[in-house]
């Protein structure tokens, strides 16, 4: 059996959290060096391990075929369908659910879990016990307003906290006790500390690709 080591998200959003376009499902923008840190940070694994990219059946079917299975990563469909013709391709398993990942067996030694997408699967795993980091693109402008598919609501409660970057929401206030009342726990980590659990180049502050303007952020989920 497969004991399920931390999941991360991995997610490009606009400040209405927008992530896509359903009639094409396509990604709103094409940005590729934010592509290339995709691509970088879900494949970087030590010798001899390799990571998961978990997705959803319609994340599967927008990546273009050229680019799939996603190459030096374990590829990982979640679909309660049938999907056959995933059968035989290397490196791609079709599961109905997370937890029957103990009935196969990964390529090789699985180092991190990246929860790639769509919304469906993004709003399924909030409350699972094994998920606590975020890699959010946050895409600062401009809005995209054409976007109809949304990531859920997990980081704005932390985001209009007063200094949420600096980890200020710990701070319960003076006549606060049940868990009820708690300050919210996702923290927005600092860039040196992506960077170093990143272990792979991560561009720092807002970057800029054809008008786009986004920022590369990492979210902790912190007991
Ligand atoms: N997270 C971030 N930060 N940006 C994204 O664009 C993103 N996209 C998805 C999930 N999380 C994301 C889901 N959509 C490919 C295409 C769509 C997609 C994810 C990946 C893809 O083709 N990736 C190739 C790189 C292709 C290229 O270099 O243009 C790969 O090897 O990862």
């Amino acid at each position: 059996m497969m004991n399920l080591p931390p999941l991360t998200m991995i997610v490009a959003a606009t400040q209405a959290n927008g992530i896509g376009i359903s009639r094409t499902n396509t990604l709103p923008w094409r940005l590729p060096r934010e592509m290339a840190y995709f691509a970088r940070i879900t494949s970087a694994a030590p010798e001899g391990k390799m990571n998961a990219v978990v997705m959803g059946r319609n994340t599967w079917e927008s990546i273009p075929e050229k680019f799939r299975p996603l190459k030096g990563r374990w590829n990982v469909v979640l679909s309660s369908r049938e999907m056959p013709h995933l059968i035989g391709i290397p490196n791609t398993v079709h599961l109905a659910s997370l937890s029957d990942l103990g009935s196969v067996q990964p390529p090789k030694p699985i180092y991190r879990f990246f929860i790639i997408g769509g919304a469906a699967l993004y709003k399924s795993l909030i409350s699972h016990p094994s998920f606590d980091r975020i890699l959010m693109t946050r895409v600062v402008s401009p809005d995209y307003e054409e976007c109809d598919v949304f990531f859920p609501d997990i980081l704005e409660s932390s985001e209009a906290l007063p200094g949420a970057a600096k980890q200020q929401s710990e701070a319960p206030a003076p006549e606060d006790t049940g868990k009820a009342s708690q300050p919210a726990r996702w923290t927005k980590a600092s860039h040196a500390e992506l960077q170093a659990w990143a272990a792979v180049p991560v561009p720092e502050g807002i970057q800029e690709e054809k008008g786009t303007k986004y920022d590369c952020q990492m979210w902790v989920y912190r007991w």
